[in-house]
């Protein structure tokens, strides 16, 4: 027997998932971590220690999300990480097929991990969904609408799980951050790792650490006390398009 509870996070073989599935692991979780690009997530795993365990996972495919649950067991805690921006485009050139994705990463696969985990977290007797949302989920900018309007809309999912559930022993946080430095500009940018870059210059941004830190403060609080929203932006940073840059 052990007291040892799961947490399963996804997205997890780079950045924010990365960070966060060392951080809980050294908090004292056997985490799971799910991600497509299954090297990677080795590697990741590899890093939280022998109890760590890495499952392939696309939260845009039923199947694959069926496949992984079952395979994870029971489990207290879900980090929905997943999900990213694609491009910067305007609403006039918006490009269907990114939209799509960002639709189906951010928002229907938070909601397919979600529906498929809460029996797991409400037996575990003290469950925790923690969404990573954004400061895009709170303030709309020019070129930011297909993000904009998938952040918005996990954060409503998120409102409205803390409300089905009332009474049932699982706590629901969500953490917003702004800039932080992991590879989301380099997929935002298509790989344009000049136009990245840019992103983060003359700044210093938070780093996947940091808001690994902030999950694991929500998730390490006395059971009766939940996190509701946490919005997290680098000290150079007061608003998703406010930004100091020191030249
Ligand atoms: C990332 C923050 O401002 O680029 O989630 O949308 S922003």
């Amino acid at each position: 027997m052990t007291d040892r509870r799961t947490a399963v996070v996804t997205g997890a073989s780079s950045g924010i998932g990365a960070a966060t599935a060392r951080r809980l692991a050294a908090e004292g979780f056997d985490v799971v971590l799910g991600a497509r690009r299954v090297d990677r997530l080795a590697e990741v795993a590899e890093a939280c220690g022998p109890s760590a365990r890495s499952l392939v996972l696309d939260v845009t495919d039923q199947a694959s999300v069926d496949a992984f649950c079952e395979a994870a067991g029971p489990c207290a805690v879900l980090v929905n990480n997943a999900g990213g921006a694609l491009g910067l485009d305007p609403i006039a050139t918006a490009d269907d097929e990114r939209w799509q994705r960002m639709y189906d990463t951010n928002v229907m696969g938070t909601m397919r991990m979600t529906r498929a985990l809460l029996p797991a977290l409400i037996a575990s007797g003290d469950g925790h969904v923690v969404m990573v949302g954004s400061i895009a989920a709170h303030e709309p900018y020019p070129g930011g609408a297909g993000y904009n309007a998938a952040k918005f809309a996990t954060r409503a999912f998120t409102q409205v799980l803390r409300q089905e559930i009332l009474g049932e022993p699982v706590r629901v946080t969500e953490v917003d951050p702004g800039m932080v430095e992991t590879e989301f500009s380099l997929v935002r940018f298509d790989g344009d790792a000049e136009r990245a870059a840019a992103v983060y210059e003359g700044v210093t941004p938070l780093t996947a650490d940091d808001v690994a830190d902030c999950i694991a403060f929500a998730v390490t609080r006395p059971s009766h006390v939940n996190i509701d929203t946490l919005v997290v932006l680098a000290r150079d940073q007061a608003g998703a398009r406010q930004v100091h840059r020191r030249t």
